[in-house]
């Protein structure tokens, strides 16, 4: 009886002076951990005469309870003092977020400006057919334009060498399929589905089989652009483009100027250059007015619609916009690159 009041007496001062978890659990371990203080009591209660351990049995195990609450309730109160533990005057740790990838800021440019004048953003398949990619473009099969654009073709099981072996032979199959070349396919596309009037752009990805260097990728964004309605003419195409740039290079002066140029699918073509705030000229899209061609193969009367189209370079610009010296920088994954924006 004795040793039960003692064991309580100094399990009161250790738990008294206890002031953190660790040194807490050390208290429960030494009285009713395995081998603890009171554990051995309570084992050894079966070695007593039937009166002692009659007398004693209860006591021990009231303490046990006792000596399990109060720890229960240490342990709560170290939790609550926890919860309110505030340094106000510490100094604030910096959470590192995440950041969007340029291309994807431009794109979000592209969107806004071009929606603020009422041009509707419009999505088509990254992998296309060779039909959208360069027949309903008027590029016809054989024709040397086609090799304006370096294609990726997309093997095929009947295009897979055991009964055609070469890549011409499958070019010259219509329903090739192939990694569009440009975004100019969702002109036919949409305008197959769509009665004019109507403007839109469509941003995209794109692919060429070609080179890598500064200023060219494999894979690369465009946007395209189309206007088709009643009496359309180049100064629509003119005024829409100096209006784009103005807004996207927010305030800086930008010069234009434009070239002759040729694209199967637009008659005349140009190719556009900008200067920004007395910089170098650079080209930045193709474009023209629809050809006819393109409206018939679309089931459009062109005696009776014009329309203007473009297709922009979107890291190009993204380039000239933040000052990157190399189109590949873009693709690299790397984090110390995206963090910049
Ligand atoms: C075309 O792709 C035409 N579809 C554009 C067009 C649309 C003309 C509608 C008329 C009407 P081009 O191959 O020039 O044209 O490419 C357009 C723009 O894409 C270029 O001005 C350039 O900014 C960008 N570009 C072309 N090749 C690459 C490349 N390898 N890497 C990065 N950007 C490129």
């Amino acid at each position: 009886m004795n040793s039960i009041s003692e064991i309580k007496d100094s399990f009161t001062k250790e738990l008294d002076a206890v002031s953190d978890v660790a040194a807490l659990e050390k208290i429960r371990v030494a009285y009713v951990g395995r081998n603890g203080t009171l554990t051995a009591v309570l084992r050894s209660l079966g070695d007593l005469p039937l009166d002692e351990r009659k007398k004693i049995g209860p006591l021990a195990q009231a303490l046990r309870k006792e000596i399990e609450d109060a720890l229960i309730e240490k342990i709560a109160s170290f939790a609550e003092q926890s919860k309110f533990s505030v340094d106000l005057t510490a100094p604030g740790k910096k959470i590192s977020r995440g950041h969007l990838h340029p291309l994807t800021l431009i794109e979000k440019d592209f969107r806004q400006i071009f929606s603020s004048m009422n041009f509707s953003v419009i999505d088509g398949p990254e992998i296309e057919s060779e039909y959208y990619n360069f027949d309903a473009l008027n590029v016809a099969p054989n024709h040397p334009a086609r090799d304006m654009w370096d294609t990726f073709w997309i093997k095929q099981p009947e295009f897979d060498g055991s009964n055609t072996s070469s890549r011409d032979e499958a070019k010259n199959t219509k329903k090739h399929l192939l990694l569009r070349t440009h975004t100019s396919p969702n002109q036919a596309r949409f305008m197959r589905e769509h009665t004019p009037p109507f403007q839109i752009i469509v941003p995209g990805r794109v692919f060429r089989y070609e080179a890598t260097d500064a200023g060219h990728e494999i894979n690369f964004y465009q946007v395209e652009g189309l206007m088709v309605g009643k009496d359309i003419t180049l100064a629509n195409l003119k005024f829409v483009i100096e209006e784009f740039f103005k807004k996207f290079f927010k305030g800086k002066k930008v010069e234009f100027r434009y070239r002759p140029s040729y694209f199967p699918f637009t008659e005349p073509s140009i190719e556009v250059d900008i200067k920004i705030a007395g910089g170098k000229w650079l080209e930045v899209m193709g474009a023209g007015m629809v050809h006819p061609h393109v409206f018939e193969y679309a089931g459009y009367n062109p005696r009776e619609w014009q329309g203007f189209a473009f297709g922009m370079g979107m890291d190009r610009l993204a380039m000239i916009k933040y000052n990157i010296p190399d189109i590949r920088l873009f693709y690299s994954g790397d984090v110390r690159f995206i963090k910049q924006f």
